[in-house]
C-alpha cells in the first residue's frame, strides 16, 4: 500500500512463458540485478516520489520457461527495508507462436487439474478507476478538480479501522458480536446496472459509493468470477490478485463479456493455475476455483495505487463441517492489528 514515504512493496513481474513447443526440455540459468531506488513520477499533473526497480514501477519482468532457475540480486538503495513481491503472470504462446489467447497450462499426471465445472457461485465484477467530488473549497487536483478513486461493482472499498478477520472471528465465537458493524456482507454479484463497459462509457458510474462490503462464499462452493475491465476514467490492464487461493484462468477476451458467446471460448481442460491475472485492457477474464480454504481473503488490483483507492473487496469463505474445514483460532499472544 502507498504510504507517505512511497511504496512499501516493490513489485516485479514473473512471466512464465509456456513455450513448450519452442524450447521443450532445456532448463536455463538466468541472472538478474535489481536496484531499488526512489524516483520522481509525474501523473495527472502531480509529481510523487516512488520506490522503483531499475527505474520502473512495476519492476521489470523476469522471463523464464518452466524448469528454469533465476538468480535475482537485489540492491536496496532506498531509505527503508522493503519486501519484494513477485507477481506470476502467464504469457502463453500457441505452437505456431502467434499471443491467440491460448490459455493453456502444462497439465500432466504430475500436475493434474481440477477445474470446477458445475458452478454454484458466480460473481460478475466490473472494475473501474473513478472519481470522487471534492468540496468546492478544497479542489483535489484530479480531473474536473475531483480526486481519483477506484471500485469493484461501483463500490470503492473502504478500509475498516478494525480488521475484518478479527471481526469475523469474533462473530464466529460469539464474542464481540458488535464487531459485525465493521463490514457489510452486501457485496453484489453484479454491477448496479449493465452498460457498454468498454465502449463510450460517458459518465456511467463515474462516482462510486464507498463501503466495506465483503462477499460471503459457502465452503466448497464452485466459484466463478468474471472480471470486466471498463473505460471509466482510463482503461488499464489491472493485475487482479486473490489471497488464500490459486485459481484457474479459464478464459479472457477483448471487449465486453458476452454470457452467450464468451463461455464457449473457455479452456476447462488444462487452464493455467495462478494467483494473479491481468485483465486485458478493455477486456475481461474469468477465473474458477473451489472454495476449500476457509477464511478472510483480500482480493484486489495489484497496482498498489488502485488497491489503496478502493479497487478491492474481501471474500469470506465460511467454515465447512469438519475440523479440517474450519479456520484456526489466532495463535496465543498474537498482537492485535487494531483494538476492538
Ligand atoms: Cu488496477
Amino acid at each position: 500500500m502507498g504510504t507517505g514515504h512511497g511504496m512499501l512493496f516493490a513489485v516485479i513481474g514473473l512471466v512464465v512463458l509456456h513455450g513448450w513447443s519452442l524450447f521443450p526440455a532445456l532448463a536455463t540459468l538466468h541472472y538478474y540485478n535489481f536496484v531499488l531506488k526512489e524516483a520522481n513520477f509525474t501523473k495527472l499533473c502531480s509529481t510523487k516520489s516512488m520506490l522503483t526497480v531499475n527505474g520502473s514501477f512495476p519492476g521489470p519482468e523476469i522471463r523464464v520457461h518452466k524448469g528454469d532457475t533465476a538468480f535475482v540480486t537485489v540492491h536496496n538503495n532506498g531509505t527503508y527495508g522493503v519486501t519484494i513481491h513477485c507477481l506470476p503472470s502467464i504469457a502463453n504462446k500457441s505452437a505456431a507462436g502467434n499471443f491467440t489467447n491460448l490459455l493453456r497450462s502444462l497439465a500432466s499426471k504430475d500436475h493434474p487439474v481440477n477445474v470446477p465445472l458445475n458452478i454454484t457461485k458466480r460473481v460478475f465484477m466490473a472494475v473501474s478507476v473513478n472519481q470522487d467530488p471534492c468540496p468546492a473549497t478544497a479542489p483535489c487536483g484530479g480531473p474536473n478538480n475531483n480526486s481519483l478513486t477506484a471500485s469493484m461493482n461501483n463500490i470503492s472499498f473502504a478500509s475498516p479501522s478494525i480488521d475484518i478477520l478479527q471481526a469475523y472471528y469474533g462473530q464466529l465465537t460469539k464474542k464481540n458480536a458488535y464487531l459485525k458493524r465493521v463490514y457489510n456482507t452486501t457485496f453484489p454479484d453484479k454491477p448496479p446496472y449493465m452498460f457498454n463497459f468498454t465502449g463510450d462509457v460517458g459518465n456511467n458510474t463515474l462516482y462510486p459509493s464507498h463501503g466495506t462490503d465483503v462477499k460471503m462464499i459457502k465452503y466448497g462452493a464452485a466459484v466463478e468470477i468474471i472480471w470486466q475491465g471498463t473505460n471509466i476514467g482510463a482503461a488499464e490492464n489491472h493485475p487482479m490478485h486473490l489471497h488464500g487461493y490459486n485459481f484457474y484462468v479459464v478464459g479472457m477476451g477483448d471487449g465486453n463479456f458476452d454470457k452467450k458467446t464468451s463461455p464457449s471460448t473457455y479452456n476447462l481442460v488444462d487452464p493455467p493455475l495462478v494467483n494473479t491475472i491481468g485483465i486485458p485492457k478493455k477486456g475481461w477474464a474469468t477465473i474458477r476455483f473451489f472454495a476449500n480454504n476457509p477464511g478472510v481473503w483480500f482480493m484486489h488490483c495489484h497496482l498498489e495505487r488502485h488497491a489503496s483507492w478502493g479497487m478491492a473487496t474481501v471474500l469470506i469463505v465460511e467454515n465447512g463441517r469438519t475440523e479440517d474445514e474450519r479456520i484456526l483460532p489466532p495463535p496465543g499472544g498474537m498482537p492485535a492489528c487494531s483494538k476492538p
